[in-house]
């Protein structure tokens, strides 16, 4: 290699780290992203993020500069014949890259340790929401513990009060993740643990399971919805009460496929069955943005999709392929669609003039293309 294009090559590999990074974050898409944190908690987390990530930056800068003049220098001296002074050990430059190391891995415990203690469970504030969550292949279900609502995939809370979610498994390790929010927790079988934040600001949040989990581990999303005060105790009110009855045709035949067709063997609805949380809770699955844990945006085209083709949709999903017809999946669709909170519209929910525009804009976005070639 001749020394311009050496030169160059080092340069052009030393740009394209840099920039890769700025693309990730120049595309502002609405992704869960840690750095945007939402809560307290999360800042304390992206600060620290900042910490290291400048210390790295200076070391990385000294390093590269030592081997680039090093490099250089090879270059610029390649052609002369004597051998470049031979030295072996070095004390002064041993004790200084032990000692320099230590320096700044001391300097970040500090702050590291802090932030863990302020982020731990049991920190959560005395007037916290708690909520009791279970991870599930390949679902989230959530139980208000003081209102008794229950909900799946979709927490609802308010801006500026703290919640405090207790995260358990019912089958395999999962962990809990909305990065802009709180760091992740995992949900071990037979443990409890304990995860608290308070949402500062209104708005869809992502999240996802951050512990693989089975043949749909990456299809297990979940929503932190974050209301206004007010708007939350509309919507924990509209919670407690079940959906109206439906009064359209296709919508009563499809509450009747609802119980023939033993979905009330798996899903509760309120003032239909009883307690049952072998699946999700469709009490106000009308309501939610997405359904099968943050997979689909919720449109009766999806919701036909994953009546007709469960399994296809979401490999590996525990909810069985009923083997319904396009009429049988049409009606039942149109009954799913009624069921909604009573007196609370979740796209109007946001104050301000974004509301039902930002809904729209935090649907998760599936390849639906890559799931047509499979039906
Ligand atoms: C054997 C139990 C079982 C039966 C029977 C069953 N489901 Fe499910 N269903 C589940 C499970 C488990 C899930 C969660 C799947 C996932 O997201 O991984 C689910 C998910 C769903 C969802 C998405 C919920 C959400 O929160 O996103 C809908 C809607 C649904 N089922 C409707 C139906 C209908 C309608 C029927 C009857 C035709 C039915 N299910 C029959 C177990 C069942
Ligand atoms: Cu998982």
């Amino acid at each position: 290699m001749n020394r311009p294009v050496a030169l160059r090559s080092i340069f052009l590999a030393f740009w394209l780290a840099c920039l890769f990074p700025g693309a990730a974050l120049a595309a502002s898409l609405p992704t869960p992203n840690i750095l945007d944190a939402a809560s307290p908690n999360a800042q304390e987390v992206s600060k620290l993020f900042w910490l290291v990530m400048g210390f790295s930056i200076f070391v990385m800068a000294i390093v590269t500069a030592f081997m680039i003049a090093g490099i250089v220098g090879g270059i610029r001296d390649r052609n002369k014949d004597e051998e470049p002074p031979q030295t072996h050990g070095n004390l002064k430059l041993e004790v200084a890259w032990t000692v320099i190391p230590l320096i700044i891995l001391a300097i970040l415990l500090v702050p590291t340790l802090r932030a863990i203690y302020q982020l731990d469970g049991f920190a959560a504030p005395d007037n916290a929401i708690e909520i009791n969550v279970v991870g599930r292949q390949f679902w989230w279900e959530m139980a208000y513990v003081d209102s008794g609502v229950i909900t799946a995939n979709e927490v609802v809370a308010p801006v500026g009060t703290p919640l405090k979610l207790n995260l358990a498994s019912a089958d395999t390790m999962h962990s809990f993740w909305l990065p802009q929010l709180a760091g992740k927790t995992d949900l071990i079988p037979g443990n409890q643990r304990t995860l608290w934040f308070t949402p500062d600001r209104e708005g869809v949040f992502y999240g996802q399971c951050a512990e693989i989990c089975g043949d749909s581990h990456a299809n297990m999303r979940l929503r932190l919805v974050a209301l206004s005060p007010e708007n939350y105790q509309t919507w924990l009110a509209a919670a407690q009460k079940p959906a109206e009855v439906p009064q359209a045709e296709l919508a009563v035949a499809g509450s009747q496929l609802f119980i023939e067709k033993g979905c009330v063997n798996c899903h509760a609805v309120q003032g239909v069955n009883t307690y049952n949380r072998t699946g999700p809770d469709l009490s106000h699955i009308g309501s939610r943005t997405s359904i099968a844990a943050g997979m689909l945006p919720n449109t009766r085209e999806n919701m036909i999709r994953w009546l007709r083709y469960t399994d296809t949709v979401k490999p590996g999903v525990a909810m069985p392929n009923l083997g319904l017809s396009q009429e049988e999946a049409e009606s039942l669709s149109a009954y799913l669609e009624t069921l909604t909170l009573p007196g609370f519209d979740m796209k109007r929910a946001f104050s301000g003039d974004k509301p039902a525009a930002e809904v729209a804009a935090t649907l998760p976005r599936t390849n639906l293309a890559s799931l047509e070639d499979k039906e």
